[in-house]
């Protein structure tokens, strides 16, 4: 078995081989050496030739849904602690990557969120609402895929890609200038659906863009224990696209790199995949305690480099945002948070009944048989809600 020299391992980090003037096919497949950042931790701007930054305009507005949706992470978390919501895996810390992976898409382009990614879809356009009563329990299904172009969050891990895989090449089939944008953690990498999902998009040259958020943790799982690659972007080139890794918490960077991107797909570049390092600040979900696996100084050090107080920094410092201006962006996150309070906060009659609707257009046998038997104890059950206690009726035990 051949082992890697120094010169290979020179050109998986990035560095030219030596004596050579131009990139080769594959090293112009290979991510840069270090994340890209067009705004740096303490809110300045980085120059980087390949990658424009974009206008203020634009930063400013994206600057608003990142507000959003961080009050959306907390006031989600709290409605999970007040009982109101089952479960709510947080991507506090991870703003900046949701709001991008939304807002470069147009809208005949479709997305491909996991379970982390409950901002992505609202910034997306999705009822907030709808979003979260899935993870209330009550409903099967809270929003409808085909009226904004999301894919339903995706909890078996990676599977999405192939999903997303599918409906980019059934686009290009049609003629259709859709993209795809599909969203997966670090540990899901390690799946075979993401292997199968790249090499057929990269074979089929199909429109998709593979977003991986990389917050260092799969549950307890570190990202050392998950790969051992230069990064997880390098692996693109093994399936013969290209790969490009972007510091996670600068929307700046992300809004760029990913819409690159998006266009070289919508152009027939075909896919790419790329890596943008983050930091998941809070546990798993409510039913993971971080503590067990991680000090709380591994944490704070990512305090700094938060997305919102750094694109706040940027956007003060130019003038582009003032108290006033804050103000606002801070109200219309308020209001959305209300809403989402109010919504949540209502009690709802379930239904136990419609256990067995909306999976099947006709019944198995077995569910006909359990539904007649659910039906006949929900009837026996409110008819015993009738009877005075002690009545001598059967049943009623001492
Ligand atoms: C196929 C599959 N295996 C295992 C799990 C259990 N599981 C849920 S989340 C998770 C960790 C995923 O980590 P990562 O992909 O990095 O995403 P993150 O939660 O960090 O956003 C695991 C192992 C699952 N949901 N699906
Ligand atoms: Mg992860």
């Amino acid at each position: 078995m051949s082992t890697a020299t120094n010169e290979d391992r020179g050109r998986l980090m990035g560095e030219m081989p030596i004596g050579a003037t131009e990139p080769t096919a594959d090293t112009a497949l290979l991510p840069s050496s270090t994340p890209v950042q067009l705004i740096d931790a303490d809110g300045r701007h980085v120059h980087d030739d390949r990658y424009p930054l974009p206008d203020g305009e634009s930063l400013l507005s994206a600057y608003g849904r990142l507000v959003t949706g961080r009050r959306i992470n907390d006031q989600a978390n709290a409605l999970v602690r007040q009982g109101r919501m089952a479960v709510y895996p947080s991507s506090h810390g991870q703003e900046a990557c949701q709001v991008a992976a939304a807002v470069v898409l147009d809208d005949q382009d479709w997305l491909f969120p996991t379970y982390r990614d409950t901002v992505a879809v609202i910034t997306r356009g999705v009822d907030p609402l709808e979003v979260l009563t899935l993870l209330r329990g009550d409903w099967h299904g809270g929003y409808d895929p085909y009226e904004h172009r999301v894919a339903t969050q995706a909890t078996p891990l990676a599977t999405q890609l192939l999903h997303a895989v599918g409906v980019a090449h059934a686009a290009k089939l049609r003629g259709e200038s859709t993209v795809v944008l599909a969203m997966c953690g670090d540990g899901a990498t390690s799946e075979g659906d993401f292997h199968e999902a790249l090499n057929f998009a990269a074979v089929f040259h199909v429109p998709v863009v593979f977003f991986i958020q990389n917050n260092e943790f799969a549950i307890s799982v570190p990202l050392k224990h998950q790969s051992v690659a230069p990064s997880l972007a390098h692996k693109a080139i093994g399936y013969g696209m290209p790969g490009e890794r972007v510091d996670g918490n600068d929307l700046a960077a992300l809004l760029s790199v990913l819409g690159i991107a998006v266009d070289r797909a919508r152009d027939g570049g075909g896919p790419s995949l790329i890596e943008a390092h983050t930091y998941r600040m809070q546990a798993h979900t409510n039913a993971d305690d971080a503590t067990r696996y991680r000090s709380a100084d591994d944490v704070e050090r990512w305090v700094p480099r938060d997305p919102v107080l750094r694109m706040r920094t940027y956007l003060t410092a130019l003038n582009l945002l003032d108290g006033d201006g804050e103000r606002s962006f801070s109200d219309q996150a308020d209001s959305i948070a209300a809403a989402i309070r109010n919504g949540l906060n209502l009690e709802v009659e379930v239904n136990p009944a419609e256990l067995f609707e909306y999976v099947y257009a006709e019944k198995t046998s077995q569910l006909r048989e359990q539904a007649e038997q659910l039906r006949e104890e929900l009837a026996r059950d409110a008819a015993g809600a009738g009877e005075q206690p002690g009545d001598g009726t059967e049943g009623d035990t001492p």
